[in-house]
Formats: structure tokens, sequence, C-alpha cells
């Protein structure tokens, strides 16, 4: 049974990562309002890839976007790492598929999997700070991440096609946001839940094609690259950081696999 799930609870994390570099710090007033939020302790545990060893976060982006989405809500969490070689036997019983994220309410004890499901369900508990839910406009770039994967995985000839197709999607969304020039976010002033779902995937996009395929996102996509460094630049992103090396390491896996 889920509720008889046997964890370790190893550390609270809500602002900090051992391995977010230094320049990344967070504001004097977010940390304060975070550490508010922490004294009454946590009110859900995140399981994400990652190592509960080193206690480093790994390279998921379904995962990104669930923290981003705690963060940006400012609730209080708990941060565990579920490591993909040796995962454990009740992660199975919430997810059937084994994946990552899923977390717990930790005051009903509901568990909930997937990313999308854990956006609605915060939404929909945490109402102060709203983000929008799943199927939030903008509907923006909706074949991102597949076209994205295709572009990574495709050889030779094959290459041309898929890039134009990544290109195409990263376009609609440099075209949404210089539409809406006023808008610095997707959500328009705050971040919304696209933004948590689509910043993440840039990054992988970003660091997998520059690494892997020698491909860099066009430079005449400027709201798109201003739009990354400002999403980047937020305490929320500071607070779930990896390094291009884990995503790169990720996809590099993921290829060979
Ligand atoms: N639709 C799911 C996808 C989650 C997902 O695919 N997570 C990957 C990690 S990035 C995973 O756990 N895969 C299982 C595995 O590779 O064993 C979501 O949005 O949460």
């Amino acid at each position: 049974m889920i509720s008889n799930a046997r964890h370790t609870i190893v550390r609270p994390v809500v602002c900090t990562s051992s391995k977010a570099p230094p320049a990344r710090a967070l504001t004097r007033r977010s940390a304060l309002r975070l550490s508010v939020a922490m004294a009454a302790g946590p009110l859900i545990e995140i399981y994400v890839k990652g190592s509960p060893e080193t206690q480093e976060r790994g390279d998921c982006p379904f995962c990104h976007r669930a923290l981003l989405t705690l963060a940006e809500k400012h609730i209080p969490y708990k941060e565990e790492y579920i490591d993909f070689a040796n995962k454990p036997k009740w992660l199975f019983d919430i997810s059937s598929k084994g994946a990552v994220p899923v977390m717990k309410d930790l005051q009903n004890d509901k568990w909930i999997a997937d990313s999308g499901d854990i956006v609605d369900y915060l939404e929909d508990k945490f109402t102060e700070l709203p983000l929008g839910k799943q199927n939030s406009p903008p509907h923006v770039a909706q074949k991102l991440f597949p076209n994205f994967i295709a572009a990574l995985k495709a050889d030779g000839g094959d290459f041309q096609g898929k890039e134009a197709d990544l290109v195409d999607s990263l376009q609609e969304i440099d075209t949404y946001l210089r539409d809406h020039g006023r808008s610095p976010f997707l959500g328009g002033e705050r971040p919304n839940a696209v933004d948590c779902m689509i910043a993440p995937r840039l990054y992988h996009i970003e660091v997998a094609m520059k690494e892997l395929k020698g491909w860099e996102i066009p430079s005449s996509l400027t709201s798109l690259h201003e739009y990354m460094k400002r999403i980047q630049s937020r305490d929320s992103w500071k607070q779930t950081y990896y390094p291009p090396e884990k995503v790169l390491a990720g996809w590099k896996a993921h290829l060979e696999s």
C-alpha cells in the first residue's frame, strides 16, 4: 500500500542546493520569505531524480517543472532523491512506470504522480500565488519537446528537416514573446504554469543540442534568448538548479540506451 511506503527523509530542502553556484544566491527578501515559510515546516514532500547519497539533484525536466511550481508558489517542501539505478519498490505503487516526479501532501498523506497532475494539485490546494494549471494558456510550442528529441536523434540528411521543426517551435515562443512585448514571461508579469513547463525544456534543448549536435538556438530569436536569461535569473531557478553537466550526461545516457 502506498500509505505504508518506506523511505528515508534525509533533509529538508527549500532554497539550498550544495551544487548551486554561489553567484546564484537568493535575494535577501526572497530568502527571508522562504525561511518564514519553512518555519512552519514543509507541507509537501517531492521525489525527484538524483542521488540520495550525495544529495545531488538530477537532470529531469519534469521534476524541474514541479520544483519550479513549488518555488514560484512559495510552498514549503522537502526534496528527496531517487536513484534511477536502484529505484525503491514503493515508487512503483505510486507511478506504475517508476517515473518521477512524485509528491506526497504531508497534510493528508495523499500521493500524486506526474508533473502535470502535481501542477494541478498544487494549484487547487495553494491558491495564494496562482500560476494556472497544466492546460493554461498560452498554448505555444506544443511540439517543442518531441521536436527536440527528434532533432537530437537525427543523423545526416535527416537532421535538416528535424532541425527546421525544432526551430519552428522555438520561433513560436519567440513570436509570442515579441507580440506580447510588455509581458516578460509567457504567463505575463509573473511566470505561470506554462513558464514552469517550458523553461526547463529550453534549458535541456540549449545544453544538449550544443554539446551533442554542435547546434545553437538561432541568435535571431532575440526575445527567446532574453526570456531564457530572465527566467534563469529568478530565485525559483536558482533554488531548483542543476548544472549543464548533469543535463549532458542524462541525454548522453539516453542516446546510448
Ligand atoms: N509524464 C511524466 C513524465 C515523467 C518522466 O518521464 N520522468 C522520467 C525522468 S526525466 C522518468 O522518471 N523516467 C523513468 C525512467 O527513466 O526510469 C511527467 O510529466 O511527470
